[in-house]
């Protein structure tokens, strides 16, 4: 297929729907004819490809081969011997059958986090959970996300699930229409919306802040950086300090509250405990007014900025947004519930256009209509073992098994699993603290991992599987809040010797004894038409035409109906109150809820409150640090893809310092740096810019884990991943969610010789068995 020109055939990817074809030996993608607003990470493709940093055979880490399971303090510098994929197959399925006979479908830990890629068939994580519910009856899992850690946990005690709050709620028609003005905590970064898991069609989130702003919808931004909202909404920017929107909200309903601002009939009809917060808004509970005065130098912000800022919200078509980011620090569930309460006493919630909206922007799946028929997935069977963690737990447990802790009320075990499997994430992405989590990773027995390159976290496994990649198989592309279903043909043939994630689980599963309950008998192509079946039989019932799967995958793609805009939960609630309460304790908003109060803890009282972080910039690292989703890449995905690759400097992920941090260092544009605090240290390239607060330096997420020297307890990153430096803890006792956004560092120039970076290289590999 590589030779000769191709027709462009359809495909899909997380960060668009595109065609793509082979034109003198090079692949080219381009984005769907229908996308407004194309992205431009559709632009890795070509060069990740082929790349060297792909893995080409199945591998077996040395030292796991020579002495078997176990703890080992090697991984991550081992040498790798090439195996048969027989031979790999067979050591695997021997490895979990003892696991399984030795401490049942609890011995392994398959929670899996991570994005994998857009199609519905061939998603690791569904694949990998299928696989060890049908062959072990179970396994560890993790609950809730990296993205909203605490969001996941607080909203359901005090409005609703967090997909009601962000994706079925307050839509981007109704912004373009009718707000009026919308104060965006954390901002809307089109580099984010420009990503939806299962992909998408159409990018509007421009073209809906522009029409509003055309309007004279005013924008206002709350963040350390100018680029979080778009230049099309002609956002105002209120730089504030990081971690301190809580004061601010704080400030905001202080001022509304004392000028008697604030909507009573809202809040007495609407919602709960108004009375005990506005003791402590008003400092009748510690003597502490939160007014604009105590909040500007908490938050940076002038305190007549605040007050003329609530003057500026109330008695008009108000929206609150509140970005993921501000919740991924400690006690990030204050600022997602006090951003609630403010809006509570604007009064708008639940109107078009106004009120909450809990991420909305954060990625494609907001502000959406709803599909009217339920997209492709593949069923997961049933997990009988009860054990999970919340997801950023993943260190902790690893390092404390039958070690206690809390969470949600609850006092947990954390489970002692001894072999980790991970299809569709990378660890050494997402998670914090990475020297921690490499000393995590050394305990375990045995850590297998399905890659498509040799990510850290595959350079720690025991066993690593080559899989194919996205353009390499067949699949659907579909999501809930996107109309078009992609037929997503192959483009490529496989690399080396690269399987699918199902190939592999098939063979296991046959290897195991329970190659039907796996595969129930279908091949993978028979498998997506038995998916899109269900699709054709929910469009036969509601009477609409249904094209069957050859007449669907000739065309290339679907049209799928979608639902009306209904405003959802919260617009049906204002609506009828009694007749449609909110799926909360009281059936209300909870400004004061009994449930959480009831769990006694100071991380996260029964009301918003401010609660100072633990780790403030002072000493020794008197910088913010904000490590936010990059602009040139998903996560970690294709980080050697063209256009990530491009956009690094001195091969390097490029960090942002303000001038005024930057002079005093000696740094100037361009300069290599050492990030650095008491937990690690990484290189990156300075980009010197006003478009950041002083006091806080940048430095996106996902350049790959890079260690100088890996038999060094804490090595230097020489690449710039910033997860070397962030916090390994919870948000708060509550919801125990990830606290990744937001660290302090020192930033130092680089002077000597620059070490060379070697994420993209194979590890050595050691001659074939
Ligand atoms: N410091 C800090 N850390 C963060 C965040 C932050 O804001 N700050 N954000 C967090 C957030 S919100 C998230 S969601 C996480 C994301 O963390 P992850 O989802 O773990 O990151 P990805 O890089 O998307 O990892 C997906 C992996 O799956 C692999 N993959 C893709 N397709 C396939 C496939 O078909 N089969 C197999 N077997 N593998 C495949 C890719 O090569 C890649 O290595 O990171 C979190 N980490
Ligand atoms: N291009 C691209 N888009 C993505 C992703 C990606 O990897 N690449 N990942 C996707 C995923 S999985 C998710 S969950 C979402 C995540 O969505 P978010 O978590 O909202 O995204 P971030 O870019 O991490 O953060 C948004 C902005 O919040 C600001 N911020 C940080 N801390 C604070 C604070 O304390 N106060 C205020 N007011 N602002 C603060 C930062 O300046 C940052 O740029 O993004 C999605 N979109
Ligand atoms: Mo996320």
């Amino acid at each position: 297929m590589t030779e000769a020109e191709t027709e462009f055939r359809p495909h899909s990817a997380h960060w668009g729907a595109f065609s793509a074809g082979w034109r003198d030996g090079r692949l080219v993608v381009r984005p769907h004819p229908g996308d407004p607003d194309p992205n431009l990470i559709l632009q890795n493709f070509p060069e990740a490809l082929r790349h060297q940093a792909r893995i080409a055979r199945p591998m077996v880490r040395r030292g796991w081969l020579e002495r078997g399971p176990g703890a080992d303090d090697r991984r991550g510098r081992d040498d790798y011997v090439a195996v048969s994929w027989d031979r790999a197959l067979e050591l695997l399925a021997g490895e979990l059958a003892r696991v399984r006979d030795a401490h049942g479908p609890e011995g392994v830990f398959g929670g899996s986090y991570g994005w994998s890629s857009a199609g519905r068939f061939h998603h690791a994580q569904s694949q990998v959970h299928r696989f060890l519910n049908m062959t072990l009856g179970g396994y560890v899992r993790s609950v809730n996300s990296y993205s909203a850690g605490a969001s996941n946990v607080i909203l359901p005690h005090v409005v609703g699930p967090t997909e009601d709050v962000s994706r079925r709620n307050v839509s981007w028609e109704a912004v373009a229409a009718h707000s009026e003005v919308v104060l965006a905590f954390g901002g809307m970064a089109l580099k984010n919306s420009m990503v939806g898991g299962g992909g998408i069609s159409r990018h509007i989130e421009r073209d809906a802040m522009r029409t509003a702003a055309a309007r004279g919808c005013e924008f206002i931004l709350v963040g350390p950086l100018r680029d979080d909202m778009p230049a099309d909404a002609g956002a105002e920017w209120l730089s504030i300090i990081p971690n301190t929107d809580t004061a601010l909200m704080l400030a905001l309903a202080h001022t509304l509250a004392s000028g008697g601002l604030h909507d009573r009939g809202f809040l007495d009809r609407y919602t709960l405990g108004w009375e005990k917060f506005e003791a402590y808004l008003f400092g009748r509970t510690d003597g502490q007014p939160k007014d604009a005065a105590w909040a500007a130098p908490i938050t940076g912000i002038a305190a007549e900025t605040i007050t003329a800022l609530a003057r500026r919200l109330a008695g008009r078509r108000s929206l609150i947004t509140v970005a993921h980011s501000l919740q991924r620090a400690e006690h990030g569930e204050q600022p997602v519930w006090m951003g609630l309460v403010l809006a509570a006493m604007l009064g708008q919630i639940g109107l078009p256009g106004g009120g909450y909206a809990y991420a909305l922007g954060a990625l494609a799946h907001t502000g959406r209509r709803q599909n009217a028929v339920s997209p492709a997935a593949l069923p997961q069977g049933r997990n009988r073992v009860g054990a999970y963690i919340p997801v950023a737990r993943i260190a902790d447990m690893l390092l404390n098994p039958g070690g206690s802790y809390e969470y949600n009320g609850q006092t947990l075990t954390y489970p002692a699993p001894k072999l980790v499997y991970w299809a569709g994430g990378n660890p050494f992405h997402h998670h914090q603290d990475l020297n921690r989590l490499r000393r995590a990773f050394r305990q375990v027995e045995t850590l297998v991992v399905h890659e498509i390159g040799w990510t850290a976290t595959a350079r720690h496994a025991d066993i690593v599987l080559p899989v194919t990649m996205t353009l390499e198989r067949e699949d659907i592309g579909s999501s809930q809040t996107d109309p078009l279903m992609v037929a997503m043909h192959r483009i490529a043939e496989p690399y080396g010797e690269a399987r699918d994630d199902y190939a592999i689980f098939s063979d296991l599963a046959a290897r195991l004894g329970k190659a039907e309950a796996f595969t129930e008998g279908r091949s993978a192509g028979d498998w997506l038409r038995h998916l899109y079946a269900k699709t054709e039989a929910d469009l036969i019932t509601k009477g609409l035409p249904a094209p069957d799967f050859d007449s669907f995958w000739r065309k290339g793609e679907l049209l799928l109906p979608q639902a009306e805009d209904d405003g959802g939960i919260l617009r049906a609630f204002r609506d009828d109150p009694d007749g449609a309460p909110l799926p909360t304790r009281s059936g209300r908003i909870e400004i004061f809820c009994e449930t959480i109060a009831g769990f006694g803890y100071a991380d996260c009282p029964g009301h918003p409150a401010w609660l100072p972080p633990t780790e403030a910039p002072r000493g020794e690292a008197p910088l913010h640090l904000i490590a936010n989703q990059p602009a040139t890449r998903l996560h970690s995905q294709f980080d050697y893809g063209g256009h990530s690759s491009g956009m690094k400097r001195r091969g390097r992920e490029v960090m942002r310092i303000h001038p005024a941090d930057a002079a005093p260092r000696g740094i100037a544009d361009g300069d290599v740096v050492t990030l650095r605090n008491t937990r690690g240290a990484c290189l990156a390239t300075a980009s010197v810019s006003e478009d950041i607060r002083p006091g806080v330096v940048q430095l996106p997420t996902g350049a790959w884990y890079d260690p100088e020297d890996p038999a060094e307890e804490n090595p230097l990153c020489v690449h710039g991943n910033p997860n070397v430096l962030t916090r390994d803890a919870g948000t708060s006792r509550l919801a125990q969610g990830c606290t990744g956004q937001i660290t302090t560092v020192e930033v130092t120039r680089f002077t000597g010789n620059l070490p060379p970076i070697r994420a993209f290289v194979p590890p050595d590999l050691a001659a074939a068995e």
